[in-house]
């Protein structure tokens, strides 16, 4: 399998750490988000819509894309280690979590967004700086709410065991603390449990700043 990434995209880190909990191996291709390498005609043809990541089968067709789609078909193609709860109500509120990070919070701090606001709208850097912050942040709250109240939280975000939810959650701690250096003192418990996803291979290996080539701009 190929995986078209990039060392700094959060959305390649949720698909390197689930393809890793589940011991696939795959052949990483680096497509440089900050260069504009996504908006290549060769890129573009393997995902018109120009975002990493992507994954191509060894069996061929075409290539798999979305972050929480790949996940899931990992998790339907190689059951275990299991990512999603048994139960679907528990397989709800994974869901539900990883898409307070997925698709509310890290959607608004892509390339595609802060260039908007520099280019199109002029949004001096110290005032991105602030909505990259601001955004990333609220999301992780809106994380904490639910992981310090709700019986079902455990070790991980649901139980003692690692599902989607947690890779989303690392990913967003991941942009909160190693980019946009945000005051994470308010979410203890996404905190504590972005510990606990750090003390496992999966999550540690994938970390952006681990990456070849991570740094570089
Ligand atoms: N919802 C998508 C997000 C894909 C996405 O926006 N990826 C970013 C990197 S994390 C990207 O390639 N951005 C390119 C751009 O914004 O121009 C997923 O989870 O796969």
């Amino acid at each position: 399998m190929k995986l078209y990434g990039f060392w700094r995209s959060l959305a390649t880190y949720r698909v390197k750490v689930g393809l890793a909990l589940k011991g696939m191996k795959v052949e990483d291709i680096s497509i440089d988000l900050l260069k504009g390498r996504q908006h290549d005609k060769d890129y573009v043809a393997v995902n018109p819509q120009a975002v990493v990541p992507s994954l191509v089968l060894d069996e061929g067709g075409p290539p798999l894309f979305q972050s929480l789609a790949i996940l899931e078909y990992l998790e339907e193609t190689r059951p275990l280690p299991p990512l999603l709860p048994k139960d679907p109500r528990g397989r709800a509120r994974v869901r539900a979590l990883a898409l307070i990070a997925a698709a509310d919070g890290h959607p608004l701090v892509v390339p595609r967004i802060r260039l908007y606001l520099e280019k199109e709208l002029q949004i001096n850097e110290e005032k991105r700086n602030r909505w990259l912050a601001h955004w990333t942040l609220k999301a992780l709250e809106a994380m904490e709410a639910h992981l310090k109240t709700e019986k079902e939280t455990g070790r991980f975000c649901h139980g003692d065991s690692v599902t989607i939810a947690d890779i989303c959650l690392a990913g967003q701690v991941i942009g909160a603390t190693a980019y946009f250096k945000c005051d994470t003192s308010g979410v203890p418990t996404a905190m504590r449990i972005y510990d606990e996803c750090m003390k496992i291979e999966a999550f540690e290996r994938a970390h952006p700043l681990k990456q070849p080539g991570a740094g570089a701009h």
